[in-house]
């Protein structure tokens, strides 16, 4: 019969996203808890025509539940996240508190289902699942076929993330921000240190001694994980760029045997969750708005790597929803594998 599921962290951007998600793909589920922090406990809402009051996160909140969908920052699922399991639950975890534990499987369904393929719900035993990083998650969906074909051997990343990766907040400040500077008022700077409408910024995350961002060595660790490959070349530079909920990335892609163009475009024609946009002619690529509330990772630009002989390298041009297939789409379809 069907599970029962909690939402924690159900009034954030992806904890909405989730709701959103579960019935648009008809998730079926027995029962469903809205879990909040205390701030907004009591907080009414209507889901798929049933009025639910938001209730306050305890341990005691998962007793019955098969299934928690947590995106309520890491915190919270360092704190909580093991209590659901006590209680026989298995967490789908969207925070990165977990996702490099060697105990928890770090799943894009697509890419990886076999990293969780032993874990179930209805054994009454609980268990973690993570989530990757929403802009691990949108490279990947497009570099995973072309890997799987001619084993990547080095990848550079370059992204250009949406104010959505930063909260519901961060997207209120862009819009508000672009109406003052427009207005030629001062720029209010709450969520960022400086002004975000009309420019572009290394990303917030924090700066590590080897010059890195956590962003950018997500992107780094959680490919290696992925790929199960821990020689893997990898680097990456994120931006945030002021754009609402897609994330951008340009992709340079390093092979050990060799993959033309047009095999390349042949593969990702044929990947799940991917659509290929990719028009020379009338110079249509994806953008952050075409793929915006949708499901798939878009991908174009796919072009041989000039500096490289032998067809041995691509560059590819990728943007994907953060909101959607980069947090709550992956995390349901991790649920969907439980089922
Ligand atoms: C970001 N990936 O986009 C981070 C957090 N979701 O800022």
């Amino acid at each position: 019969d069907a599970p029962s599921i909690a939402v924690v962290g159900v009034t954030g951007a992806v904890g909405q996203e989730f709701l959103s998600v579960l019935s648009d793909r008809d998730f079926p589920y027995s029962s469903i808890k809205m879990l909040a922090s205390k701030r907004s406990a009591g907080r009414r809402l209507t889901f798929e025509n049933n009025e639910y009051v938001v209730e306050e996160l305890t341990p005691e909140s998962f007793d019955g539940v098969d299934i928690a969908l947590f995106s309520a920052g890491g915190s919270i699922s360092k704190k909580f996240g093991p209590i659901a399991v006590e209680r026989g639950t298995i967490v789908v975890d969207n925070s990165s508190a977990f996702r490099m534990d060697e105990k928890v499987p770090l799943v894009i369904p697509e890419v990886n289902p076999e990293a969780m393929e032993n874990i179930k719900i209805g054994t009454g035993k609980g268990a973690i699942i993570a989530n990757p990083n929403c802009s691990t998650i949108i490279c990947l969906m497009a570099a995973t076929p072309l890997h799987k074909k001619a084993k990547v051997v080095r990848m550079v990343v370059s992204t250009y993330q949406a104010a959505s990766g930063a909260g519901a907040a961060a997207m209120e400040e862009l819009e508000l921000q672009t109406r003052e500077v427009l207005e030629g008022r001062p720029p209010t700077c709450k969520i960022f240190n400086q002004q975000y409408a009309f420019n572009i910024f290394s990303h917030n995350a924090s700066v590590l001694p080897n010059g890195y961002n956590e962003e950018e060595m997500k992107m780094v660790k959680e490919t290696r994980k992925i790929w199960n490959d821990k020689d893997i070349k990898v680097t990456a530079t994120c931006i945030r760029v002021p754009v609402m909920r897609a994330h951008a990335e340009s992709v340079n892609l390093q092979f050990e045997s060799p993959l033309d163009e047009d095999t390349a475009r042949d593969i990702l024609k044929n990947a799940p969750g991917v659509v290929v946009i990719d028009d020379r002619e009338s110079n249509h690529f994806p953008t952050p708005l075409e793929v915006s509330n949708k499901d798939d990772v878009a991908v174009g630009r796919i072009r041989q790597d000039l500096s490289l002989d032998g067809n041995q390298g691509l560059d590819i041009f990728v943007c994907g929803d953060q909101i959607r297939k980069g947090a709550a789409l992956n995390a349901i379809q991790i649920a969907e594998m439980l089922l």
